[in-house]
């Protein structure tokens, strides 16, 4: 394709204030159709919204018409989950024109407009779980700000992540209703549609020259619609691209019902399809099985591996150089179901031979585990298969002998070891092993920290490393320095480039030369009004928010992240009620304020009684008038990205204390580090990194070791010596166990106890106790200590430079994806 000439008639909208100002104007009277007079603060955000998004379009088209124009290597990023929060902020600084726009706006503001309110009225795009989900959204900002022709696929939900109240202190679960305003920044494509098909029946044939082949029949049909995002690069002329699909009935109305005059039966088949994209599954690391999770998770493959493969049949590139041109990367097993698809679109539609598709579908996948815990694997029903995707289970099993095959060919005599690395596990009932299978269609797979990925050599997929030895590699973690760095912390943001310049803010390494500055006093007073300003912003969010009084003095220690066993929020409750008990008893410890904040899975009931705890324990500590300030405790509902650009700059403590070998990475502990926050944690996941880069003596760490923990399992594990052996750890677990926190209803946290005691408390707690208890204490000495602390908090800062996304992606780049990043210069 040619370079079409600029269009002679386009605007082309600057990013001065003064021409941001006019577009203002015009947006809000002639895009939304209001007077000024009569404008909210919610028009005025779509006027802005709109301003915003027309000074992306133009890089938008180059980038893509470069893309094409320059038949580049793709890279497609399959994720259920984009957890990209609010879009207004971000892509104003990321196309470097947010003073601008804040001038603009200023501007307005003598007609009474507050510019404060108008990026608040913008709801997250809350498309996520967790870490997970919002690490899909980090890749996505760096593979734009380098130069990586990257794209996201997953799908339009339109009820995003669940809205956390608490009431009585406990979750309750409100609808996302996220789009019911309309959504500025998505552009919907009504004429790029694609047919998903389920259930039927596959019938084969012969063709002339006498081969089988098959075809799926009789299928109810389902239309994926895309719906388009633009994602900035930061001071780059890169704006990607995000396409979500949402689903649409295949004909608006069933004429057949429409003629026997069954009009109800009609609307009601169209509800049934478009339900397939209606909400997120909010479930963290559990394994889920419902039929309709299995059917969002082929819709949008299939839509995004038909959009892929006609994008680059323009190209004219013959099917074999696929690889050449395309890498798809599996966010978990969630895609999997994309290596039988593509083995189904070459072997059924193009009539391929099966070894030479082979090759080309092992050659373009790569996945990437974020979990070792094993009821977290997903497996689905044969039988549920079986009706959803028929050839599908069909050419699982084809995959799966010709790769027992291969096994039986390398270890002879062994059946053992065939049985553990089936795709199908016969245990109980038979299931389809979408980790297996995802291994074996990739020619990659990754694991998100070292430790991790040394675990899951070790143990989950030690047969498959054995097999192929070069096949597991390691691809930390990594967090976007614009969003959790400039733009959640505009202040530290504004410092370090102050003594460095702006190169950070692409080469995060740079922060190491923060170093020598911790003997700057003007930089460490700096940095201290810094963090306090922080602190005070959110102690007043959380007055208004929760009419709690907390002192921005004292030691914010902060555990973000959602609510499970293994993050072992119970372990930090358990310090709080030492403390407590010390405190009451006459001890002595500098103040703390001790937040929590993190959603439950709705159906995991120990994770929902633990957010109770909090609250319960909050509402006796805060009240008690011998503890009075030293110790407050603090939930704050609804966690989501909006909420951790507010907390995570004002911690300063990270709370990273799952037990060893239990979380494969963590983002959070990188987010709160790179603010400022010093790290209190096990070596477990990405910790063990973050201890290399600050150096052991700026981290508190504590607890088993991943090693450890196993050996106490081998050995058989008792709470029971702890709880006999600690006086104190017995004292906290009988105020739980006795209804302490809970007067009114003794026996609420029995449960609790009993999971610690009774039922072999499996994550360790109880083991981790006392050490958890004494480096807590560790921190309370330092935290008396303002020089030596900030002196680490620095530190902390400096050694971040390891985990921005932007190396993460480029090692994606190199060892996967074999494509190089190309520079655009922004204008
Ligand atoms: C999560 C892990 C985290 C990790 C993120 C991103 C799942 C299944 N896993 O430790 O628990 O940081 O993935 O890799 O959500």
């Amino acid at each position: 394709m040619k370079k079409p000439a600029a269009l002679p008639e386009l605007d082309h909208p600057t990013l001065d204030a003064a021409s941001i100002r006019r577009s203002l104007h015009n947006r809000l009277v002639y895009t939304i159709g209001k007077d000024p007079i009569t404008a909210t603060d919610r028009d005025w955000f779509h006027a802005a919204a709109a301003v915003v998004r027309e000074r992306m379009i133009e890089r938008w088209m180059e980038t893509m018409r470069s893309y094409y124009v320059e038949d580049r290597k793709r890279v497609y990023y399959l994720s259920m989950e984009f957890l990209m929060g609010r879009a207004m902020t971000n892509s104003m600084l990321n196309i470097c024109a947010e003073k601008e726009f804040r001038d603009a706006l200023a501007a307005l503001g003598e007609m009474g407009l507050k510019p404060e309110s108008i990026s608040e009225i913008e709801p997250d795009a809350a498309l996520g779980n967790g870490g997970l989900g919002r690490l899909a959204a980090c890749f996505l900002d760096s593979m734009a700000t380098m130069g990586i022709a990257g794209y996201g696929y997953g799908i339009r939900y339109e009820y995003g992540m669940f809205h956390q109240g608490i009431e009585n202190g406990q979750q309750v679960e409100h609808p996302d209703n996220w789009l019911r305003y309309g959504n500025p920044w998505e552009f919907p494509r009504p004429e790029v549609l694609y047919q998903v098909k389920f259930h039927g029946r596959v019938v084969d044939f012969a063709d002339e020259h006498g081969h089988k082949h098959y075809q799926w029949v009789d299928s109810d049909d389902v239309m994926a619609m895309a719906y388009d995002y633009p994602i900035p690069g930061y001071d780059t002329g890169t704006v990607n691209n995000m396409r979500l699909w949402a689903a649409k009935a295949s004909r608006d109305f069933d004429l057949k019902y429409f003629n026997e005059g069954n009009y109800i039966a009609a609307v009601e088949d169209k509800n049934d399809s478009e339900n397939l994209s209606k909400v997120l599954y909010p479930d963290d690391t559990t394994e889920m099985g419902r039929e309709l999770r299995l059917k969002q998770q082929y819709f949008f493959v299939s839509a995004s591996l038909q959009d892929m493969l006609y994008r680059f049949a323009k190209s004219g590139t013959p099917l074999d150089n696929l690889p050449d041109k395309v890498a798809v990367q599996l966010n978990d097993t969630h895609p999997s179901i994309a290596v039988p698809e593509l083995m189904r679109i070459l072997i059924d539609e193009h009539r391929m031979e099966w070894t030479r598709a082979w090759g080309i579908v092992t050659r373009t996948f790569a996945y990437t585990n974020h979990t070792l815990m094993p009821e977290a694997l997903e497996t689905w029903p044969v039988p549920l298969f079986e009706r959803v995707l028929p050839r599908h289970l069909q050419i699982i099993y084809e995959i799966n002998q010709r790769f027992l095959r291969d096994v039986m060919h390398h270890y002879p005599g062994d059946p053992a070891l065939w049985q553990r690395m089936s795709l199908i596990d016969e245990a109980k009932g038979k299931r389809i092993r979408m980790a297996h299978l995802a291994i074996v269609g990739s020619h990659k797979v990754n694991g998100v920290a070292a430790i991790h990925t040394r675990l899951m050599k070790e143990t989950i997929f030690a047969d498959f490393h054995r097999l192929w030895p070069d096949k597991i590699v390691n691809m930390t973690n990594g967090v976007t320095p614009r969003r959790w760095l400039n733009q959640a912390n505009p202040a530290l943001s504004k410092l370090i480039t102050t003594h460095l310049g702006k190169g950070w803010l692409k080469d995060l390494d740079q922060l190491r030369q923060l170093t020598p500055l911790t003997v700057d006093a003007g930089f460490c007073e700096a940095f201290v009004r810094v963090k306090r300003d922080n602190k005070a912003r959110l102690a007043a969010m959380i007055q208004q928010r929760l009419a709690i009084r907390v002192d921005p003095a004292s030691l914010f220690d902060v555990q973000i992240k959602r609510i499970h066993e293994y993050k072992r929020q119970l372990l930090n409750v358990l310090h709080v009620i030492t403390l407590y008990n010390r405190l009451r008893a006459g001890g002595d410890a500098p103040p703390r304020t001790v937040i929590f904040g993190g959603k439950a899975a709705p159906g995991y009931r120990l994770a929902k009684l633990i957010i109770r705890l909090i609250n319960d324990v909050a509402d006796i500590v805060n009240n008690d008038p011998l503890v009075r300030d030293r110790l407050k405790v603090v939930f704050i509902p609804n966690y989501d990205v909006s909420n951790a650009e507010i907390i995570i700059p004002a911690a300063d403590l990270s709370e990273q204390i799952s037990t060893a070998g239990t979380e494969a990475s963590g983002t959070g502990n990188m987010k709160l580090a790179l603010n400022g926050a010093l790290t209190i944690g096990t070596l477990d996941g990405a910790n063990v990194e973050i201890r290399n880069e600050v150096g052991p003596e700026n981290i508190f760490i504590f607890g088993l070791t991943a090693d450890e923990v196993a050996q106490q399992y081998a050995a058989g594990y008792s709470p029971w010596v702890h709880y006999d052996n600690n006086a104190e750890l017995r004292q906290t677990l009988d105020m739980l166990r006795d209804g302490f926190f809970s007067p009114e209803d003794r026996d609420r946290y029995k449960p609790v106890f009993d999971q610690l005691t009774y039922h072999g408390d499996h994550y360790l707690l109880l083991a981790d106790y006392a050490s958890y208890i004494a480096c807590q204490e560790q921190v309370g000495q330092l935290y008396r200590d303002p020089a030596a602390w900030t002196r680490k908090a620095i530190l902390n800062v400096a050694g971040m430079g390891q985990f921005s996304s932007d190396r993460t992606i480029g090692q994606y780049a190199k060892t996967i994806w074999n494509v190089e990043p190309v520079a655009r210069t922004a204008g």
